[in-house]
């Protein structure tokens, strides 16, 4: 498989640092060992991009703002394959060949196609009103209803059916995506193919107790099972997984191992921080610079301190308790009005569910008061760019913030910080970042705040405002060097690494038991 090649011949450049012939085939040959026959599928709900129709009436291609696909459209671009999504584009399903899939940039992308009324009973019901709540800890209420359940149910089974089409008959590594596809593994598993399933989880897992509010738990932990290798960001999601499994579902859990068995098969858990590819973020930012991409905020801003949010509009980010930090911040140092000004882009994000339009009302209504308060003829202390950029011009923008302002209430990683840290590229810069953020256990070098501390975080905002250029530019490359050494590539080492010795031990476990040869 090609594909693969190109794949381990960046993870080698990126393992080794510089390139080294000798050391970079060895690591080719090595990795390439490891799923020689294998077939990647990437499953996802969200595609990474979407066909529509322009205003000239041609056919266009729209990529999407959002984690997933921020780190996985790298590699599959790198490794080959198939992704398997959702398609939801006005004319998706009209560009599709006869085996519902369309090219992309260096591989294949297989558009499910689920009807309407399963689609939002499933996905705005189930998957956004249910799962992203509760394991986000609830900060929005979780709403169970039991015909979305079943359509979830019904949707991980149309996903089923289309990757199994995909796998064929030859033996396949399926990478599922999120809590979207909780039943998925253990569909693909009792299918009786040969398929080596990892399960990737990107939000966070909570406490056990904040997870009995949900009715299907035995169901969802049962489906999750079917996988090998379950992977989070974080150690703390993995042992309150393991914990979460001991505690409610009869199987064997060992601690030291990190691993679930359970009816005789064994399930692998561990922690993988996701990442970004390094140099794509850098040279964006290079190629697009700030004043070109952005002309009339460049124009705004002048040469004032320029403070940046960059999110999805999503009730987990924060948000509002960013604007308010900001202003409590003005409040306090008088000598700041007019000197700096707080830039945040709100991708708009599931917008078919109440409590997400709520939230763009509710930040707008914060902008605004924040705006009374304190602006001037010539200084308006908040702008608000409530809409969807293209990725690559996002970059000039995060290289000319002197600061970036992460302050999610919880959030399995937080790209964005990692993007900011690229972009910066070991120039001064300081990152505000929650320590409720996954990120915050690789950059403690970070200004780690706590965002429902309102007045705690505004002192430390001020607080970095006014400290020296060295020390800022310090930490800055302290980040910038472990964020180099542990980009995307090295995540997707890591987690195949891990996915290949599961199957191994699998393996070695399956002929110890069994029964000796008469
Ligand atoms: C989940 C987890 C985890 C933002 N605005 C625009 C835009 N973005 C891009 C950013 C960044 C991505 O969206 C957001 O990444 P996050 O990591 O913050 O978040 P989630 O979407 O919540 O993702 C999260 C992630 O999965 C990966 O595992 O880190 O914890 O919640 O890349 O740059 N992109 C474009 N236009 C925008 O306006 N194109």
């Amino acid at each position: 498989m090609s594909g693969w090649k190109t794949l381990l011949k960046i993870l080698a450049k990126t393992v080794n640092g510089a390139p080294n012939d000798d050391a970079l085939e060895q690591r080719v040959a090595d990795l390439s060992a490891k799923f020689p026959d294998r077939k990647l599928i990437v499953v996802s709900n969200r595609e990474p991009a979407q066909h529509f129709v322009k205003e000239d009436g041609s056919v266009g291609l729209r990529f999407f703002a959002g984690g997933l696909t921020t780190a996985m459209e790298p590699v599959l671009r790198a490794a080959g394959g198939t992704w398997v999504a959702a398609g939801q584009g006005d004319t998706d399903f009209e560009v599709l060949d006869a085996e519902h899939g369309v090219e992309l940039d260096g591989y294949r992308l297989r558009r499910v196609s689920i009807p309407e009324h399963i689609y939002d009973d499933y996905y705005n019901g189930y998957a956004n009103g249910a799962l992203w709540p509760l394991f986000h800890n609830a900060y929005s209420e979780p709403v169970f209803r039991a015909h979305e359940w079943h359509r979830y149910e019904e949707a991980n089974r149309l996903f089923a059916q289309a990757i199994l089409e995909e796998a064929g008959d030859q033996p396949a590594l399926i990478l599922v995506n999120d809590y979207h596809f909780m039943l998925l593994p253990k569909m693909l598993r009792d299918s009786g193919k040969d398929l080596a399933i990892a399960l990737f989880w990107h939000i966070p897992w909570p406490g056990r107790r904040v997870l009995r509010a949900c009715p299907n738990q035995a169901a969802l932990y049962d489906g999750m099972l079917g996988a090998d290798l379950i992977g989070f960001h974080a150690t703390e999601h993995v042992v309150n997984f393991l914990d979460t499994m001991d505690r409610s579902v009869e199987s064997l859990v060992s601690i030291d191992q990190h691993t679930v068995t359970r009816s005789g098969r064994t399930t692998f858990v561990r922690a993988y921080p996701i990442s970004i590819d390094v140099d794509e973020v850098r040279e964006g930012a290079e190629r697009a610079p700030f004043e070109e991409t952005f002309p009339d905020l460049h124009e705004t801003i002048r040469d004032r301190i320029l403070l940046l949010g960059v999110d999805r509009l999503d009730y987990t980010k924060g948000i509002p308790h960013r604007v308010e930090i900001f202003r409590t911040m003005l409040e306090r140092h008088p000598e700041l009005r007019g000197r700096v000004i707080l830039a945040q882009i709100g991708a708009p994000s599931r917008f078919q569910i109440d409590k997400y339009r709520q939230l763009a009302e509710e930040v707008e209504n914060k902008v605004a008061l924040t705006n009374q308060m304190f602006a001037t003829p010539d200084w308006t202390p908040v702008q608000l760019l409530a809409s969807h950029y293209d990725r690559r011009k996002l970059f000039g923008l995060y290289r000319r913030a002197d600061v970036m302002l992460v302050t999610s209430l919880h959030d399995g990683m937080n790209l964005v910080a990692k993007e900011y840290v690229a972009a910066k590229s070991g120039e001064c810069g300081t990152l505000v970042l929650s320590q409720f953020a996954g990120a915050a256990d690789e950059f403690p070098e970070a200004c780690l705040v706590n965002p429902f501390d309102i007045d705690g975080s505004a002192w430390m905002l001020g607080k970095v405002l006014l400290s020296s250029p060295e020390e800022r530019t310090r930490n800055m490359q302290s980040m910038h060097s472990r964020l180099v050494a542990h980009d995307v590539y090295h995540w997707i080492d890591h987690l195949l690494t891990g996915l290949k010795d599961a199957l191994d031990r699998t393996e070695a476990e399956r002929q110890r038991i069994r029964p000796p040869e008469s």
